[in-house]
């Protein structure tokens, strides 16, 4: 036969001594910065060594397109890493899943779900005004003194995607809504990436801060599980399927008794239904909160894009009415503002990790099975031969010359992941981030004090891109000061 030619393979950085190379990416938190500026020297495609696991970077939107969309699934796989694992009870979730017959399955019935409540999009649309006309009211409130709007944000986003997991939802002050709050806050910065114990398996043999924090966060959030998975398991005997939990309750129930109909010995356990639901609760939650954080901070930042956006909301809406999904056509300025967000703040900047699942390549390299290979999202959003001027905030390059909206400028631009592993939340994400948004400034005005220093634009890396704390005030408009 002929000769195999010989495998080229991708610019590897030095093998540093571990712990100073180690060092140097954890004190410096801003992992997604220090892998884009790694491209000066090592080119846009390189791999680089943690512990014990090689990894390739990606940094161009050709090879990111080969990898999630050419080769989807070759590199659909997904790494073990200690923190995780406890997470997910070793994987019985969607995201942090290897790919494996039971991720494709609960992805399946996870979709079907999401997609069914949300045909009742009407009654979706429903659920999300009413913890917008909630978050206005509890703004109001506020009138005219700095308030950190995260929690009043997190709490509107929480009751949509408990209202879609569970069918239910919290009222301000609620006990276990301050748990939930918190037990996120914990897993949100213990969680992947950054986590030492990660990068250094054997390192939990040794008492570990972090991960004590990461076992007690989640023992709060199984407590909190199990007693929703008690409620709708007894109360599975009526018929209606009212949210996400009693959805894949059925399908359990349906497998237990016609296993035999199934060409793959599936097991659906409880563990995977409680997992999963976990996944959708937590993905729901910290994603759309964090975008709507970072579009409050670019409005106060950009003045003069949050002038743009109203007049474009009295002009098509006016203050008769309530702004509705049906409007996100009529207004194509917010729509392109809400894309810029995605864009220069991308939530998840190297999307998860993937797995080569066996021997391939990207581009002319050779690639092993088992490499992880991340996918460097910000250098995709922040290509300056794609985006002029990346690090300016222009909701204009998403409009034409009419102010038209253009789908995608640059093929450089994936916020929500593409092909298997594609977020399974992208269009409840946008119906949320236009609805707040839409009912927020159609009522209020966001600004600082005069004189005040405007909040840093600098992200914190973790398992998603967090917005560092900031107030602001929030000034109740004209036209709506006396009583809304
Ligand atoms: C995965 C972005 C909201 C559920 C992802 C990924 C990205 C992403 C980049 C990883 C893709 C990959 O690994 O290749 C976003 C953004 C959001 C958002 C920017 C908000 C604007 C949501 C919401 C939900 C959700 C609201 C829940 C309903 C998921 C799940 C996965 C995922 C379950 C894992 C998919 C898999 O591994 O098979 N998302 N997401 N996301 N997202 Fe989202
Ligand atoms: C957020 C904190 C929760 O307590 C657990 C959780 C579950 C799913 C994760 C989510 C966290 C962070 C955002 C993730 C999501 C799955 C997909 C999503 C990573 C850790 C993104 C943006 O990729």
């Amino acid at each position: 036969g002929k000769a195999e030619p010989r495998p080229r393979y991708p610019r590897s950085l030095p093998s540093l001594p571990i712990i100073g190379s180690l060092l140097h990416l954890t004190d410096n938190c801003q992992f997604h910065l220090l892998l884009h500026s790694l491209q000066k020297k090592y080119g846009s495609l390189y791999s680089l060594q943690m512990g014990s696991q090689y990894m390739v970077v990606v940094n161009h939107y050709l090879h990111a397109k080969e990898v999630l969309l050419k080769k989807g699934k070759t590199f659909a796989g997904r790494p073990h890493t200690v923190t995780t694992d406890i997470l997910t009870r070793n994987g019985k979730d969607i995201a942090f899943a290897t790919y494996s017959p039971h991720w494709k399955f609960l992805r399946k019935q996870v979709h079907a779900s999401l997609s069914m409540f949300g045909k009742g999009t009407l009654a979706l649309e429903k659920i999300i005004c009413r913890e917008a006309a909630s978050l206005c009211e509890s703004l109001s409130s506020f009138q005219d003194t700095l308030l950190d709007m995260a929690p009043e944000l997190n709490r509107a986003v929480t009751n949509v995607v408990c209202s879609l997991c569970f069918n239910s939802c919290y009222r301000r002050g609620d006990p276990e809504f301050e748990a939930m709050l918190q037990y996120n806050e914990g897993i949100v910065n213990t969680v992947g990436q950054k986590s030492l114990v990660d990068i250094f398996p054997w390192l939990q043999v040794f008492p570990n801060k972090d991960l004590a924090l990461l076992r007690s966060c989640i023992e709060v959030r199984d407590q909190l599980l199990q007693k929703k998975f008690k409620e709708h398991k007894k109360a599975l005997g009526s018929d209606s399927v009212n949210d996400l939990m009693d959805a894949l309750l059925r399908v359990q129930l349906n497998m237990e008794n016609n296993n035999s109909q199934l060409a793959l010995p599936l097991e659906l356990t409880d563990d995977h239904i409680l997992m999963t639901v976990a996944d959708i609760f937590g993905a729901g939650v910290e994603t759309t909160s964090t975008v709507l954080k970072w579009a409050v901070l670019y409005l106060l930042h950009y003045p003069q894009v949050q002038r743009k956006i109203r007049e474009e909301l009295d002009q098509k809406i006016g203050f008769e009415r309530h702004p509705q999904l049906s409007d996100r056509q009529q207004l194509p300025y917010l729509e392109a503002t809400i894309s810029e967000v995605l864009r220069i703040r991308p939530v998840s900047p190297l999307l998860l990790p993937h797995v080569a699942l066996t021997d391939t390549s990207i581009g002319e390299y050779t690639i092993r099975k088992g490499a992880q290979v991340l996918v460097n999202l910000w250098s995709l959003h922040h290509d300056e031969k794609e985006w002029d001027k990346p690090e300016e905030f222009n909701p204009g390059r998403f409009l034409d010359e009419e102010g038209n909206r253009i789908y995608s400028p640059s093929p450089s631009y994936l916020p929500f992941g593409a092909g298997s592993r594609v977020c399974l939340g992208e269009a409840l994400a946008k119906m949320e981030i236009f609805l707040f948004l839409a009912w927020i400034l159609q009522r209020f005005t966001l600004e600082v004090h005069p004189g005040q220093p405007l909040p840093a634009l600098e992200g914190k890396f973790g398992v998603v891109l967090q917005v560092q704390k900031f107030k602001v005030k929030a000034r109740l408009r004209e036209a709506w000061r006396d009583g809304m």
